[in-house]
């Protein structure tokens, strides 16, 4: 990887290249960003840079037509004009060199997504769009932390300079509920109890299509974490409100007792609605582990009833902290039938993103509670894969920058943290990730900041 490489925080597009700004340019940008970034300071040297796209940036350096999307097109997006109204072309031609115009095509307007940039398709301003969402307010406040240069580039890569409405909302992760919360037990006598609903939901996959009616445990897709220690003597209660019968098995647990499996009419009557049921099990092997359900589980687990259990191992020598440093740590639980495609029960733009800084050492737990395999590719850097199935690797752990889990399958992975970047980290299934409309389903981003960022103020 070259120098400039590591200074490109995201790929640029090959059609806006400002390789050849002069050092001026680039000290301009500089002086309108400065490290304590401001709003204004942003779009003054967007505009600087000619960072909205306008028409006389993208034709002094665009070479050829934009390609053909061969995907059908969506049904949300409404294609550009074949013949663009002459008011438009007439003005994007007087903006910029004839010469180079009359080779390129001109901005158009489109009725739901506003001026499409001279040699961009519909798809390309559907795509951006998935972005400004995804990082919402975040764009500013996140793009300086990279200092001027990236910042720059960054912002322009937005399009920052349009003021889009989305730089004054919350990043889309944090206008739906996330689940994977945390769920501490209560201790009655030697065992951890923990007390659970099985529920119908109203289940956002993304902010803007309309609520799936799905299931959570505690109303929640996923389910909250549960947690313990290895050889902890562990109660969980589930009172079922579904209206209809479930079961609920813990994936991967070394039952004594084999009735605590879960499996309705192999193990146990189904559980009726209205009904509490606990199991009762000693927590073993330590690893990562899930809970979810093992009754009409193509609709069942397929609608949200998923969620994950970890144990932790009770020496604490094997723990990943003291193992590998660990500093964070994720869940990442795959779904891919009745929500769609869906990381953490979202899809993109409304999946939460990895945030670390540089010397974090990152643990992602990779959990498969759809029904195909997806390899996870991480842009980057390489994942030392260490425990599948919540069993350590020991000396076969190996490294990986695409890592396929099967379903019922799961992978700890850490990430040793070094160089700072915006890394896209998503399903290397094409049909998983992208679409007319850009990046949609298992799609997220591993956002590595030079320091520690503290992100919770800008999330309320
Ligand atoms: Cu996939």
């Amino acid at each position: 990887m070259s120098t400039t490489d590591q200074h490109d925080p995201l790929p640029v597009s090959a059609t806006v290249d400002h390789a050849s700004d002069s050092p001026e340019q680039r000290a301009d940008l500089g002086a309108g960003i400065g490290s304590a970034l401001s709003r204004r300071g942003f779009l003054r040297a967007s505009a600087l840079a000619g960072l909205g796209a306008t028409a006389a940036t993208v034709a002094a350096c665009t070479a050829g037509a934009a390609p053909a999307w061969t995907f059908p097109p969506a049904p949300s997006i409404n294609p550009a004009p074949s013949s663009a109204p002459s008011a438009a072309a007439s003005a994007a031609a007087s903006a910029a060199p004839s010469a180079v115009a009359s080779a390129v095509p001109s901005a158009v307007p489109s009725p739901s997504l506003g001026n499409i940039p001279a040699g961009w398709s519909a798809h390309d301003v559907a795509a951006r769009s998935k972005v400004r969402r995804f990082v919402g307010k975040l764009a500013v406040p996140l793009a300086g932390v990279y200092g001027p240069v990236a910042g720059a580039k960054l912002a322009e890569i937005l399009g920052v300079a349009d003021n889009y409405p989305e730089l004054n909302e919350l990043p889309e992760f944090a206008k739906v509920p996330q689940g994977n919360q945390p769920l501490a037990p209560t201790i009655v006598g030697d065992t951890k109890v923990f007390d659970l609903t099985i529920d119908n939901t109203q289940h956002q996959i993304d902010a803007l299509t309309p609520p799936v009616a799905g299931f959570g445990y505690n109303n929640a897709w996923p389910g909250p974490v549960l947690r313990v220690t290895e050889g902890d003597k562990v109660r969980v209660n589930f009172t079922n409100n579904l209206g209809s019968t479930t079961g609920t098995h813990f994936h991967g647990i070394a039952f004594d007792d084999f009735f605590m499996d879960g499996v309705p009419f192999v193990t146990q009557l189904p559980q009726v609605s209205g009904t509490t049921e606990a199991y009762e099990f000693v927590a073993k092997p330590y690893g990562s582990m899930m809970y979810h359900s093992h009754h009409n589980a193509t609709d069942q687990v397929g609608h949200g009833l998923l969620a994950a259990f970890i144990i932790d191992p009770k020496d604490s020598a094997l723990s990943y902290k003291t193992k590998y440093g660990v500093t964070q740590e994720f869940v990442w639980i795959s779904n891919d039938s009745q929500g769609g495609f869906t990381i953490n029960g979202h899809g993109f733009p409304a999946v939460a993103p990895i945030v670390a800084a540089i010397g974090d050492v990152v643990l992602v737990r990779f959990m498969n509670e759809g029904i195909m395999m997806h390899p996870w590719h991480l842009h980057g850097y390489r994942m030392k894969v260490v425990a599948r199935d919540g069993a350590p690797l020991g000396t076969a752990a190996f490294e990986a920058d695409t890592l396929g889990v099967n379903p019922g399958e799961r992978y700890d992975v850490i990430i040793n943290v070094d160089r700072p970047g915006i890394w896209a980290f998503h399903c290397h299934i094409l049909p998983h990730v992208e679409g007319p409309d850009g990046m949609f389903g298992m799609v997220n981003a591993l956002i590595v900041t030079p320091k520690p960022v503290d992100l919770a103020p800008l999330l309320k």
